[in-house]
């Protein structure tokens, strides 16, 4: 029954806007029955109708025979992907490389601060109950144009509940969505443009919003223990949405695949029907042999040409094959141990390398043999360490490794350390080209919009977010520093048109920009 008629839903739409290179989708019709299918690329036009006095818009007539990945295109790293305007995911693509949108501001400062008291809320870990404040890993914010030309901010916190917050004002959009426990992670707009929201919660359930109808709704939830769990039951891991599929991994140390059968009614309401495709395990019966039953993703997983990658908490990185995924399969096409706990999520770069950072909590010898910030080849037949490098704890009563997600530059990977330094590494030789001290705890993910790096610092002492000039990309300068807030910022910002976006877990929610 399926597979009969494929969207295929990658097409090359370039179009030169303003001077900005875009890339973005549109869906095309394929009829296909084998395992190959080949898209071409059809002329399309691009508009603009943005408030400049003039806008040129160009057209180009794009033909090519190369078949887009259905899944993950390779053409995509870096670049936004779907039809809305915004950054929807965390690391906003599928391979994790798109950041934001500039201008950076030049001198930024607070320009509002959201709500007006703490967002505040208290869940139970290992059977200790603690309050937990603000926004935290990973946290990062989705920011977008909704059709009525609001830009809107959209949060999950530790008071329970999914924010809306227009970024002009600082005030609510929506009512607020209320969960059981601590929205932690980061959520998903649909990227296609149906008007749904995808995150997880710690009251272990993994919900879709329907954003059409004035307050938030609730069209859908799946409960962790819908499989017989090997760890937690919490959802970390931000979900990808291609192709009206739901790539997700669990804390409950399972990936899941749904069939999302995005749809609207006859009132004009958007609909789900999702259908589950494939829950494979992430751990191997050696694995838990060795670590027991902690082997949870909490990564968000990455996606790259038909191939979705993940790892767990027992160090183990598995890459499936997508091409069968609307029948139900998804082989282990890679399969490799990193050592040690991996919570940052992969980032993919345009040849297909994988770049991780894994925490040094175990110190065993794998560890020290492979390092805590690794390069990973998925298709070599000998080893895929390209390189490694060691990233020790900061004291011997602490864990050294990495928490944040990486990000790819010009050549440069940059990598913030839980010990805390932000680290500029070599994409090729793995050398160390320069490092910075940013304070301890630097859990937040360092972004890059327009050549300008920017990265939490400080956490134990207030918390304020830096900027480097990438100019030289092995050699980044300085360039400016927030005053500090409350509290660490722990949540990876987004940057969006001249503001910053990010919350701390002092209670608040920030948006920075031009003085
Ligand atoms: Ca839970
Ligand atoms: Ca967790
Ligand atoms: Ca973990
Ligand atoms: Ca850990």
């Amino acid at each position: 029954m399926r597979g009969v008629k494929l969207l295929i839903g990658l097409v090359l739409l370039v179009a030169a806007v303003g001077g900005g290179w875009w890339l973005a989708r549109v869906a095309v019709g394929v009829e296909g029955s084998t395992t190959t299918v080949e898209a071409v690329a059809t002329t399309t036009t691009a508009t603009s109708t943005t408030t400049a006095p003039t806008t040129t818009s160009t057209s180009l007539t794009t033909t090519t025979t190369i078949p887009f990945a259905r899944f993950g295109d390779a053409r995509t790293v870096g670049q936004q992907v779907g039809s809305v305007d915004g950054l929807t995911m965390f690391r906003g693509n599928p391979t994790r490389t798109f950041y934001g949108e500039g201008p950076v501001p030049n001198d930024p400062v607070v320009l509002w601060t959201y709500p007006d008291s703490a967002m505040c809320g208290r869940s139970t870990v290992a059977g200790e109950t603690d309050l937990w404040c603000g926004t935290g890993w990973t946290g990062q914010p989705v920011v977008w144009t909704r059709p009525d030309g609001i830009t809107e901010v959209i949060i999950g916190a530790y008071d329970y509940a999914v924010h809306f917050i227009n970024a002009d004002t600082g005030q609510d959009t929506r009512t607020p969505f209320r969960t059981g426990d601590l929205v932690k992670g980061s959520g998903s707009l649909d990227p296609d443009g149906y008007p749904l929201y995808y995150f997880g919660s710690r009251d272990n359930n993994l919900r879709i919003l329907a954003l059409d109808r004035g307050d938030p709704v609730e069209l859908w939830s799946v409960n962790a223990n819908i499989v017989n769990g090997m760890w937690n039951n919490d959802w970390d891991s931000d979900p990808v949405i291609i192709d009206d599929i739901m790539f997700e991994g669990g804390e409950n140390s399972y990936f899941f695949a749904f069939k999302l059968n995005r749809s609207y009614d006859a009132d004009g309401h958007v609909t789900v029907d999702p259908q589950p495709l494939v829950e494979i395990p992430a751990f191997t019966d050696e694995l838990v042999r060795t670590f027991g039953r902690a082997q949870s993703i909490e990564m968000s997983v990455a996606v790259y040409e038909n191939r979705v990658y993940f790892a767990n908490s027992a160090g183990r990185v598995v890459g499936l094959d997508l091409s069968q995924i609307d029948d139900g399969i998804a082989p282990v096409v890679f399969d490799y141990w990193d050592g040690d706990d991996t919570d940052a999520t992969i980032t993919v770069d345009a040849e297909g390398m994988l770049y991780l950072g894994i925490e040094l909590e175990k110190f065993n010898a794998r560890s020290e043999e492979v390092g805590q910030v690794i390069k990973l080849d998925p298709y070599t037949d000998g080893d895929p360490l390209v390189w490694g490098v060691a990233v020790p704890p900061a004291s011997s009563t602490d864990d050294g490794g990495v928490w944040a997600t990486p990000a790819l530059g010009d050549g440069v990977l940059y990598v913030a350390t839980h010990p805390g330094k932000l680290l500029a590494i070599d994409t090729e030789t793995g050398e160390v080209t320069w490092s910075d001290e940013i304070g301890w705890h630097a859990w937040s993910s360092p972004v890059i919009v327009d050549d300008t790096l920017i990265q939490s610092v400080n956490c134990g002492v207030g918390g304020a977010l830096r900027a480097y000039d990438l100019s030289d990309p092995r050699q980044p300068q300085e360039i400016w520093q927030t005053d500090a807030v409350g509290g660490c910022i722990e949540s990876t910002p987004a940057v969006w048109r001249g503001r910053i976006y990010v919350g701390s877990r002092d209670g608040y929610f920030y948006a920075f920009g031009e003085k």
